[in-house]
């Protein structure tokens, strides 16, 4: 049923996608399965649109569908075991970027995974990032970011909360389409996250110290 949720998903078939979806839940396929084969098909959507087959309507309606099934799977994903641990992390898209819905997944997992989380929303700039650390005193701060111009923004934020002193107190874990392991040294982050349940490890490791 993943492969078929896949091409339904990829190939804008909306209906047929949401009501698959109802239907893996109902046979207790894990949230995480799902979450993949979403993942999976956004894959297929970038490549189209890269391709130019695919333009901007149809991102937008890719979109829409992936924040609807995070919607159905949500109340399962909140049945995951969990494990209470208190810590507060930070989260948000950085300046020049309006992709969410990666870290929604991030800022729900950690949600659910007992970290208080405070999410400060898209197109962050620096200079917010860094009023909001000041204010919510996180130990941790997410960056995410979808596109290319997002390395940037990253370092720019980074480089705003080490100017205003408060590099020392916080770890810091970027992740998102486009972020790799050689953006995190660019950046001058701590770590960089593949998905969500890589971003609830890190957040879990840094606060167990
Ligand atoms: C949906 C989508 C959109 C939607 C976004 C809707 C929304 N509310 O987010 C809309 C239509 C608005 C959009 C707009 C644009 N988009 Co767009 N979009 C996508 C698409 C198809 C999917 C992204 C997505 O949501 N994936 C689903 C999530 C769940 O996937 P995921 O990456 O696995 O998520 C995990 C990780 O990223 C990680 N993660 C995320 N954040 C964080 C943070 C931390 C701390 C950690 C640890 C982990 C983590 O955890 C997530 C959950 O497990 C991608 C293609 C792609 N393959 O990524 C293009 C893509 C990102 N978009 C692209 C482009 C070009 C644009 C536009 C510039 C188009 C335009 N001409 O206007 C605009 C940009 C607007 C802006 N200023 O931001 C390009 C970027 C290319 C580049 N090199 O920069 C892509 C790659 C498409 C492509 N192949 O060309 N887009």
């Amino acid at each position: 049923m993943s492969k078929k949720l896949v091409s339904a998903i990829a190939d804008m078939r909306e209906e047929e996608a949401l009501t698959l979806v109802r239907k893996m839940v109902a046979d207790g396929t894990a949230p995480t399965v799902i979450l993949d084969a979403a993942r999976e098909a956004m894959g297929i959507v970038g490549e189209r649109y890269e391709k130019g087959t695919y333009f901007l309507p149809e991102l937008i309606m890719a979109g829409e569908m992936l924040t609807q099934i995070t919607e159905i799977i949500r109340p399962e994903l909140a049945k995951m075991p969990e494990v209470k641990r208190h810590g507060k992390v930070l989260i948000g898209t950085v300046k020049g970027d309006i992709h969410d819905i990666g870290k929604n997944i991030v800022t729900f997992m950690l949600d659910v995974n007992g970290f208080e989380v405070r999410d400060i929303g898209v197109d962050v700039p620096p200079q917010k990032f860094v009023e909001a650390i000041r204010e919510f005193q996180p130990q941790v701060v997410g960056l995410s970011g979808f596109l290319t111009l997002a390395f940037d923004a990253m370092k720019e934020t980074i480089e705003a909360i080490k100017a205003a002193g408060l590099r020392q107190g916080v770890k810091i874990m970027i992740g998102g389409g486009q972020i790799t392991e050689q953006i995190k040294e660019y950046a001058g982050a701590d770590a960089y996250g593949r998905d969500a349940m890589a971003g609830v490890s890190l957040a879990k490791k840094w606060l167990a110290k």
